[in-house]
């Protein structure tokens, strides 16, 4: 089986392909002398993604287990790897993909015992999202080292104060209490730009380069560097860990009516993306997501949304390069059962948040949490739920605004009064009043009359969308054709381009590319939204909204002609 992939499509078999339940995979790998034989070696096992719940074994010993299919986790393997003769390491990792009431996201297995219809023991996994529940190692596992004095975690925030760029920084070592703490910040040239000692302070860099999306300044996604140097003294002489950490300096806000980056008023035009390919699901793919960053940039998004649930770190790592801003979703998505608002998934949506805000707290890409996509919110729980939720990510993370997705309705929504921006999706004139896109007007505009006159916060459109089966036309348009799926988003445009002017700050289209769905009558190899195949080449609407997009950035500036926008540089990956 191949790592990183799911394991889903990979094979011939139709019952890998939906499988429930355990998959074992097994590697033995030989380590480096140095890292078995040299006490002052910490050895870590780090695994980015497996796909639910998965239990991980070296050598037949027992190491960590871990709940949650979209975010890394790791042991110290060190004394298993160098205690004894071998130099070997046998990694063995166990994974369950059942989704229960209390996983994140949560499902329900369903036991059919009517025997005249189904087997002796027979059972489905049904779930309440609109992709399919892909499986296995998505992303890469990995051995590393450090000295056994280590930088465990760096947190960075950074503040402007009349053109004075402000980087606090806390930096956590363990290992041992006895360490010297270097810091240094470098500009683009190499040319140290501020320094520091000690695992806390604050640097000042006068003149500061801020970080700006793509679009909204000339020299857009501006990185520093934070290089962190921890030393220690040892018998054989002074040890360090070093970390580098890229650093972009910009502030968000929001506003009544704003969303401000850098002082600025931010509209995100962009998109809604899934981690999903032929073949390979939801494996991590750089040919893939570089491919997806010439596309947005061709499309000239500067925004999207994480939907639904955290994407692999390199994806993060390319939007700070290139500036495009991201609202970050952790896997809240499809919790409309009363049994998923107890304790226990509280319980567990706190934890998760938790392992998302610190891996994702650096990243200046990221303006905006979001915990949640489509929850049931008008339950009764959900108030306190999402009281709760919100009220702990902002402690995690004073500095970013909270957000959860709604599609309840604006009166029922009990979530709703604990958000910083309210995120509505919604689909005109395709889950109901089919063909008929001349009602969008009115709809669209009274829901977001509705939503800002209860909230008075701003509004972005985090969803709206139609299928389109790429090469199936028709004239007048009817659903499924490109021409549809075109004239939908066109009377979408014409509200959000009135309502743009007072408190709508962003418009994210559903969906970036066609993905897959589970099996059903009403999707057609996997959901058609995308304005995108799922191979990447562009529907009629890619054209409309990229003309659309370009034109919001700058009304005065097109999209470069044929070509496109430029290709990402070669030999971008130095890993
Ligand atoms: C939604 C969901 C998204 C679906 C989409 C659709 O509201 O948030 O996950 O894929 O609608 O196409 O039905």
């Amino acid at each position: 089986m191949p790592v990183p992939s799911s394991f889903n499509d990979v094979g011939q078999d139709r019952q890998l392909r939906s499988f429930v339940g355990w998959v074992w995979y097994e590697r033995e790998v030989t380590l480096p002398q140095r890292w078995t034989q040299d006490l002052g070696t910490r050895v870590v096992l780090r695994i980015g993604s497996a796909h639910y719940y998965a239990i991980v074994w070296v050598n037949g010993v027992h190491v960590v287990e871990h709940e949650g299919g979209h975010l890394p986790f790791e042991a110290d393997i060190s004394k298993l790897v160098q205690s004894g003769p071998l130099s070997s390491c046998r990694i063995t990792i166990a994974i369950n993909n059942t989704l229960t009431p209390h996983t994140l996201p949560p499902g329900t297995i369903l036991h059919r015992t009517d025997t005249s219809k189904y087997p002796k023991g027979y059972f489905v996994q049904n779930t309440n999202f609109d992709f399919f529940n892909y499986a296995g190692l998505h992303r890469p596992v990995l051995l590393y080292t450090t000295p056994t004095t280590y930088i465990d975690d760096i947190t960075v925030t950074t503040s402007v104060d009349q053109g004075t760029g402000l980087v606090d920084y806390q930096i956590f070592v363990q290992g041992s209490e006895h360490f010297q703490l270097e810091v240094r910040l470098l500009d683009q040239e190499g040319k140290v730009v501020a320094q520091g000692t000690g695992c806390r302070g604050q640097l000042q860099v006068p003149n500061a380069h801020l970080w700006w999306p793509y679009l909204m300044h000339e020299h857009p996604a501006y990185l520093y560097s934070l290089e962190v140097r921890v030393t220690t003294q040892t018998a054989a002489g002074p040890v360090s860990d070093f970390y580098t950490l890229p650093v972009g300096i910009r502030t968000v806000e929001v506003t009544e009516r704003q969303f401000l980056i850098n002082g600025k008023p931010f509209y995100f035009h962009g998109v809604n993306k899934h981690e999903d390919a032929d073949i390979r699901g939801r494996g991590f793919d750089w040919a893939l997501l570089v491919k997806d960053f010439n596309l947005l940039r061709w499309l000239g998004a500067n925004a999207f949304r994480t939907s639904h649930y955290p994407y692999a770190e390199e994806v993060l790592q390319l939007c700070d390069r290139y500036g495009i801003v991201v609202i970050d979703e952790s896997p809240g998505v499809g919790i409309v059962l009363a049994q998923s608002y107890g304790n226990r998934s509280l319980q567990h949506h706190l934890e998760v948040m938790g392992e998302l805000v610190r891996r994702d707290k650096n990243h200046p890409a990221v303006v905006m949490w979001s915990v949640a996509n489509e929850p049931a919110s008008f339950l009764p729980p959900a108030g306190y739920y999402f009281k709760t939720l919100i009220a702990h990510t902002k402690a995690l993370d004073p500095s970013r605004p909270v957000t959860f997705v709604t599609n309840s309705n604006y009166e029922a929504d009990l979530g709703a009064p604990y958000v910083d921006v309210i995120c509505v999706n919604s689909y005109y004139s395709w889950y109901h009043d089919y063909g008929h896109l001349e009602v969008i007007p009115l709809q669209l505009a009274t829901q977001f009359e509705n939503w800002y006159r209860t909230y008075q916060k701003p509004i972005i459109q985090s969803e709206y969308g139609a299928g389109a089966i790429p090469g199936f036309h028709q004239d007048p348009p009817v659903m499924f054709s490109e021409e549809y799926q075109k004239a939908l988003l066109q009377q979408y445009h014409m509200v959000l381009d009135e309502k743009r002017k007072n408190y709508v700050v962003g418009e994210l289209i559903w969906n970036f590319a066609d993905f897959m769905t589970d099996q059903a009558p009403q999707r057609v190899m996997g959901n058609k939204k995308g304005i995108f195949t799922r191979q990447r080449q562009p529907k009629a609407a890619a054209f409309l909204l990229r003309e659309r997009y370009w034109q919001l950035a700058n009304d005065t500036r097109r999209p470069p002609a044929a070509g496109g926008a430029q290709c990402l540089e070669s030999g971008l990956f130095h890993v």
